[in-house]
């Protein structure tokens, strides 16, 4: 039987010309350029979590949370379904530091690290770059290769 889902942020800090993403020094997605984010606390709302995750791992707050995309992770290997909300954060306070999770780094649009990041990633990015909204699913076989994939755009993601 397939474990219970679980609900996850994932918040990636937009400014004119850049993105800021951390380097994930531990846990799961470990050596990969990512945004900042995981699991949603019981009583929690998701926009709470993910502005808790952000403040956790980058030390920073945002002025303006924007839920803009819903992906949905499965794996060939095991029975985890991973429910990700993705949020664009705007109006950064405060500077970006290193804690024991995540090394945070600016990249610039045209330098955005596809290759050292979730294999998805490339495919919706590009939709979160371009101000769309989004829904997804990737089905990982070995290696976190993708097997299956779903992408679509949204007028909205609530
Ligand atoms: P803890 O409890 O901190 O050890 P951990 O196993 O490290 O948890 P966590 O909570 O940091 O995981 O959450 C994983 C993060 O990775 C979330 O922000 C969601 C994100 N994520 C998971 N699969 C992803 C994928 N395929 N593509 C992507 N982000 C993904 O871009």
């Amino acid at each position: 039987m397939a474990d219970k889902k679980k609900i996850l942020t994932l918040c990636i800090i937009r400014e004119p010309g850049r993105v800021l993403l951390g380097m994930k020094k531990r846990g799961f997605g470990a050596g990969r350029w990512n945004g900042f984010g995981g699991k949603v606390c019981e009583e929690e709302t998701v926009e709470a979590a993910a502005r808790r995750e952000l403040y956790e791992e980058a030390s920073v707050r945002v002025k303006k949370l924007k839920k803009v995309g819903i992906l949905d992770f499965s794996f060939e290997y095991n029975s985890d379904l991973l429910e990700v909300h993705v949020f664009k954060g705007e109006g950064i306070r405060g500077n970006p530091y290193e804690s024991e999770e995540m090394r945070p780094r600016w990249f610039s649009l045209d330098e955005v690290p596809f290759h050292e990041m979730w294999p998805d990633d490339k495919y919706w990015f590009p939709l979160f770059l371009a101000d769309k909204s989004f829904r997804g699913r990737f089905h990982f076989g070995p290696d976190d290769m993708i097997v299956d994939q779903a992408l679509s755009e949204e007028e909205k993601i609530r």
